[in-house]
C-alpha cells in the first residue's frame, strides 16, 4: 500500500515548489500530475499529445483515465519510499472517482495539504515565472482560477468534511510556508 498526500491549491500557489522541498527532506516522492501530463503531451509516439495541450491551454482538465495511469505508472516506478506527494490532483469530481477506481487497495490517503493563497499573488506568481509554460498568460489563467473555484476547491470540501484537510497559507516566503508544513508532517507522522 502506498502512502499518499494530495497537495491542492490555487494555480501559482507554490505545489510545486514546496513539493520539491518536502522531497529533498523528507523521503517522499514529488509526482506532480502537470508535469506528468505535460512531459506525455511532449513524448513521442503519444495519442493524447494534442489533446492533453488544449485541455492544458483552456485551463480545463484531463480525463482521469489519462491522469491516473500516469500517476500510477510513476509510482510503480519509484521504489520503496515512505510515500508520494500527488500535486496537483485529483482536481475534479471525474479525478476523485476515477481515482478511487483504479487505486482501491494500492493508495492510502494520508492527508490534504492545502496550499491556500489569495487568487491576485498567485496569478502575479505564474505571469512572472518565466518558464515559457503555454498556460502562463492572462487569458488561460482565468480560466485556471475558474477551474480551481469550481470545480477543485469542491474536492478540498470533500476532504475537509472527512478532517483530511492540512491548510497552510502560502502568501508567505517559501521558509515561512515551509516550516508550516514541516510541522504537517511531523504531526501525521507521530
Ligand atoms: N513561488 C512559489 N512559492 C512562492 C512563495 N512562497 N513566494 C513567492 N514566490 C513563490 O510556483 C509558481 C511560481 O511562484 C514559481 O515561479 C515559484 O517560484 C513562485 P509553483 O511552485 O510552480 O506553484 P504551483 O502551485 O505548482 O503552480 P502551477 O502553475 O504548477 O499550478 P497549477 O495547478 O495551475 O498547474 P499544474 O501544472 O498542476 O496543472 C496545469 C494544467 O494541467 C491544469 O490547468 C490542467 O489543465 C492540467 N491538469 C489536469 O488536467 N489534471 C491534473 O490532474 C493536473 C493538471
Ligand atoms: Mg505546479
Amino acid at each position: 500500500m502506498h502512502n499518499v498526500v494530495f497537495v491542492l491549491g490555487p494555480p501559482g500557489s507554490g505545489k510545486g515548489t514546496i513539493c520539491a522541498k518536502i522531497q529533498e527532506n523528507l523521503n517522499y516522492v514529488h509526482l506532480s500530475a502537470g508535469d506528468l501530463l505535460r512531459a506525455e503531451r511532449q513524448r513521442e509516439g503519444s495519442e493524447f499529445g494534442a489533446l492533453i495541450e488544449s485541455h492544458i491551454r483552456n485551463g480545463s482538465i484531463v480525463p482521469v483515465e489519462i491522469t491516473c495511469s500516469l500517476l500510477e505508472n510513476a509510482m510503480k516506478a519509484s521504489g520503496d519510499v515512505k510515500g508520494f506527494l500527488v500535486d496537483g490532483f485529483p482536481r475534479n469530481e471525474d479525478n476523485l472517482q476515477g481515482w478511487n477506481k483504479q487505486m482501491e487497495g494500492k493508495a492510502l490517503v494520508q492527508f490534504v495539504l492545502f496550499l491556500s493563497c489569495p487568487v491576485p499573488i498567485c496569478i502575479e506568481r505564474c505571469l512572472n515565472r518565466g518558464q515559457g509554460r503555454t498556460d502562463d498568460n492572462e487569458e488561460s489563467l482565468k480560466k485556471r482560477v475558474e477551474t480551481y473555484n469550481h470545480q477543485t476547491f469542491p474536492i478540498i470540501e470533500h476532504f475537509e468534511k472527512s478532517g483530511l484537510v492540512r491548510e497552510v497559507k502560502s502568501e508567505r516566503s517559501v521558509d515561512e510556508v515551509y516550516a508550516d508544513v514541516v510541522k504537517v508532517f511531523e504531526q501525521d507522522n507521530q
